[in-house]
């Protein structure tokens, strides 16, 4: 986008109006609240509706498949981001995408609120994969084009709209979790979207003026032509071979997983090397790519123990925790709730010390390893009580609000940092991929969690937590011995 076009949108916003912020960002804060709400309010009792008996409501799926395709649902959500990014960019703009991604979205969770079979299941999951793809990445990036470049209330916008993510994210489990039966949560969800595509709908011409409605990178008519053409041979192609691979049980669940976690990896590799080996690249380019691929794995870790809050910790609060405590009845969906409500009251703190240390404050990949030693230390700390209490007895439900509160401290070390390193460290030529780059991160985690969460059983728990959260810890130290090196391929940035 030329800079020209940049300005005139940012001048076609209400510069304030949202705690001393652009107008707009009030309307991209409900509309992400909401979508938000809806998808971890769905993903609070996923699991459960997946592996509870057909008797108890659920599909009667096997746990651990269930805990499988939980990672890859999660992998693909951030995967699509491609797909809406580049929508967006080259065919509708990002307004359009986020109204016509809520609209698929709501839709997926009405799929699932109707009492079905596992058929409506994944026609919920393409849903919402496809869905989240375009409305996710496009309403990050129209925060960012509330501001002008030179606005220095940009970072702390994110931070707000940080805060709508993880409010919609407290909020939802306890609400979705707290109904007895699965599908009137899922309704909720799907009630939830709507009231993100009115707030959406209804303040985007006041609030947002030009923002999202101007196309990046426009396809002429032939290459539009060119485009739909593939596009729709790919699908053809895709449809006929599920219509002939699955019934002859060539593809099957087990299969499809492999090919997820394939592609988790593939694709940000092939991001990598595309980036490195273009003539558009510059050599100091160059040097900062190679000084992201170690910030890149260990994101990749990160995620992997951070996401298994919502899949492997799940469980463990379902089957493992005490859920009579000081004389309430807890529900497990509930524990979805720790993660966010301690963003919320610890993200103001994290930016306050950032601040006060000024120039002595960790550089970036220090702040990296921190989040490594946190996220390997939220999973040891799980092993105390299996160690004195064995694996067959209900453990207190603190040792799992201790695991939370841990692993929060490393993504406030990692998630602000690593989105603006990102933004840093990419070559210009690939500036406007970078969002996308970040989130194949958390896509790539959750397509490894979809093998690992395969060796999880009460039986083996205290392997499997020792060895993830070992693996993380010395990746981390690993990390800071290399950090000083690292910060010189950075050249210069910080
Ligand atoms: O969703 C995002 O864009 C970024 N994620 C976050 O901000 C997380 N802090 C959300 S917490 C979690 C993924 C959902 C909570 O309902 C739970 C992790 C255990």
């Amino acid at each position: 986008m030329s800079k020209i076009n940049r300005q005139k949108i940012v001048d076609s916003v209400p510069q304030t109006g949202f705690f001393g912020h652009p107008k707009g960002l009030s309307t991209l804060f409900f509309t992400e609240f909401w979508e938000r709400f809806s998808y971890y309010g769905m993903r609070a009792i996923l699991v459960f509706y997946m592996y509870y008996e057909v008797t108890k409501g659920g599909l009667g799926i096997d746990k651990s498949l269930a805990l499988s395709i939980m990672s890859i649902y999660g992998s693909l959500v951030y995967m699509s981001g491609i797909i809406g990014g580049w929508l967006a960019d080259r065919i509708f703009g990002s307004s359009k995408a986020v109204f016509y991604g809520g609209i698929l979205i709501m839709f997926g969770h009405i799929a699932l609120a109707i009492p079905g079979s596992v058929a409506m299941f994944f026609v919920s999951m393409v849903l919402i994969v496809l869905g989240t793809g375009m409305l996710k990445p496009n309403v990050s990036s129209a925060v960012g084009e509330l501001y002008s470049e030179k606005d220095e209330r940009r970072d702390a916008g994110f931070t707000i709209y940080y805060m709508s993510i993880n409010l919609g994210g407290f909020l939802s489990p306890l609400i979705v979790g707290s109904i007895a039966n699965f599908h009137i949560g899922f309704a909720i969800a799907a009630v939830g979207m709507f009231f993100g595509l009115l707030v959406f709908v209804l303040t985007k011409k006041k609030n947002l003026g030009l923002v999202g409605t101007v196309i990046a990178n426009p396809l002429s008519p032939t290459e539009k032509k060119k485009t739909f053409t593939i596009f729709g041979l790919a699908v053809i192609i895709l449809a006929v071979l599920c219509a002939v691979l699955i019934p002859k049980g060539l593809l099957t669940f087990a299969r499809f997983i492999n090919i997820v976690t394939f592609l988790g990896i593939l694709i940000p590799t092939i991001y990598f090397v595309v980036m490195y080996r273009s003539p558009k690249t510059t050599a100091v380019e160059r040097s900062r790519i190679i000084a992201y691929i170690p910030l890149f794995i260990a994101a990749v870790m990160f995620w992997a123990i951070q996401e298994q809050g919502s899949t492997i910790l799940a469980s463990y609060a379902d089957t493992r925790t005490q859920l009579h405590f000081a004389g309430i009845e807890i529900k497990p969906a509930w524990f979805q709730s720790l993660n966010p409500l301690f963003i919320i009251i610890f993200a103001p703190l994290f930016a306050w010390i950032w601040v006060k240390l000024g120039k002595r404050q960790p550089t970036i990949p220090q702040k990296f390893s921190l989040s490594l030693l946190f996220a390997g230390l939220s999973f040891l700390v799980i092993l105390i009580p299996s160690y004195f209490g064995g694996t067959d007895s209900l453990v207190s439900p603190m040792w799992l609000v201790i695991s939370y509160l841990i692993v929060v401290f490393g993504e406030l070390c990692m998630s602000p940092v690593g989105l603006s390193a990102t933004t840093k460290l990419a070559p210009a030529a690939f500036s406007a991929q970078t969002m996308s780059l970040w989130f194949l991160a958390s896509a790539a985690a959750q397509a490894l969690n979809a093998q690992v969460v395969k060796f999880y059983t009460p039986e083996t728990e205290m392997t499997y937590f020792g060895v993830i959260g070992g693996a993380s810890i010395v990746l981390g130290i690993i990390l800071l011995v290399l950090a000083p090196k690292i910060q010189g391929y950075m050249k210069g940035i910080r």
